[in-house]
């Protein structure tokens, strides 16, 4: 175990970290600007704009838990300059694994650089290896017979977080239902393999998991019987642009949504844009379609998600429903109604930042 885990009291194999925003645009002005007033003074506390100030920027706009930010800040994988993101400490594992695949052994060779498809196989293959070496990370019962094709083994949610995840819903969903006579449900959007849907079924009365591929549905629901939990899962091949609209009168608790991210090259963007780099840009009409089917909103993102896009786009929505702000909120700006609040939630594995989940809930 890592010393400030130790020192935190949370165990290796997991941790995740609260982050909740709680800020407006107009906030967020006035802030700045007080920030340059006080630049110059703050520069003896460590404070420097030239040098990487940045993270401060970032660090006064979101209430942390102490510990975990001591343990390592999360606001590195909030910036939005790519240069600063070469800079940073933690980058040099993304610059390694370029390297690992440029410059194998077999890649140096002549016959090698005439046949780019080889490189391509090889980078193919040792990506295919580093996911498999985490098999039992994403199904403990992996060797019970877990079916997993290519995009599965790059997009599963590892177990212990989707267990987290499935956890968290579940409290969101009881928190805010209504009719605790009727069953809890959630709606896994984009269900892969089956990472998030299983852990779902473990703890909601019924699940609905839709995916664009058939293949890949069809291995869930082989994965969910494994864990002899496919009874309580509706399974819905489609397209969720198509399909969520229908599914308004279902009773949906909760809605989870982990999209594909562009492949396992997501990692090469300095900053992974919600809006722009989900499903060839339609990650507004993602955000607004969830909202449409429930309040409750889970978004599974890449770990340099910019978080300030995910703000304006909750922002955005506050405006086309200014019925539900207070009476003065112009002026106000500052109530319970009129305020954004939404919840940013790293996921760790063994020390490494794998994910982040935003939770957006009344
Ligand atoms: P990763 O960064 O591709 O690999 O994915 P790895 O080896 O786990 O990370 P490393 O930094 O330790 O080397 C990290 C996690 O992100 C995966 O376990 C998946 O849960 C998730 N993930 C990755 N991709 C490419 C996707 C995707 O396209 N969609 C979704 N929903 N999740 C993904
Ligand atoms: N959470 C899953 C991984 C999801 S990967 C797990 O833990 O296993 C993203 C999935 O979204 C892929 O299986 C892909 O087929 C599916 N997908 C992509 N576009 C889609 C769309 N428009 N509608 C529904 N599913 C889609």
């Amino acid at each position: 175990m890592s010393p400030e885990l130790e020192q935190a009291g949370l165990p290796s194999s997991f941790t995740s970290t609260k982050v909740v925003k709680n800020s407006t645009a107009k906030n967020r002005k006035k802030k700045a600007q007080k920030k340059r007033n006080k630049k110059h003074n703050n520069k003896s506390a460590g404070y420097d704009e030239d040098a990487g100030g940045e993270h401060f920027n970032y660090a006064e706009e979101f209430k942390v838990i102490e510990v975990l930010k001591e343990y390592r800040n999360p606001f590195t994988i909030l910036m939005s300059k790519s240069e600063r993101y070469k800079e940073d400490d933690d980058c040099y594992v993304e610059e390694e694994q370029e390297q690992e695949y440029t410059e194998t052994e077999d890649c140096k060779s002549e016959e090698c650089d005439a046949d780019e498809s080889v490189v391509t196989k090889k980078k193919k293959t040792d990506l295919l290896q580093k996911y498999y070496q985490q098999r039992y990370d994403y199904f403990s019962l992996f060797d019970e017979g877990i079916h997993i094709d290519e995009e599965g083994w790059y997009s599963v949610t590892p177990e212990v977080i989707a267990d987290h995840i499935a956890a968290e819903a579940h409290s969101i969903a009881l928190t805010n239902k209504t009719d605790h006579d009727t069953p809890v449900v959630v709606l896994d959007a984009f269900c892969g393999v089956g990472g998030n849907t299983i852990q779902f079924a473990k703890r909601f009365d019924r699940v609905i998991a839709v995916d664009l591929d058939a293949g890949r549905l069809e291995m869930a629901r082989h994965n969910a019987q494994i864990y002899g939990l496919s009874e309580r899962i509706r399974f819905i091949q489609g397209d969720v642009f198509s399909v969520l609209p229908d599914l308004a009168d279902e009773g949906i608790d909760v809605v989870f949504m982990s999209p594909p991210w562009g492949g396992p090259d997501y990692i090469n963007r300095p900053v992974f844009c919600p809006r722009n780099d989900l499903l060839e840009k339609r990650g507004v009409e993602l955000f607004q379609l969830g909202r449409s089917v429930s309040k409750n909103l889970i978004l599974f993102l890449p770990r340099q998600t910019d978080i300030f896009a995910i703000a304006e786009m909750v922002q955005h929505e506050k405006k086309e429903n200014e019925n539900n702000n207070c009476d003065d909120c112009e002026k106000c700006n500052n109530c319970d109604k009129c305020n954004d609040s939404f919840v940013v939630e790293q996921h760790w594995l063994r020390n490494r930042l794998k994910a982040i989940s935003i939770y957006f809930y009344p």
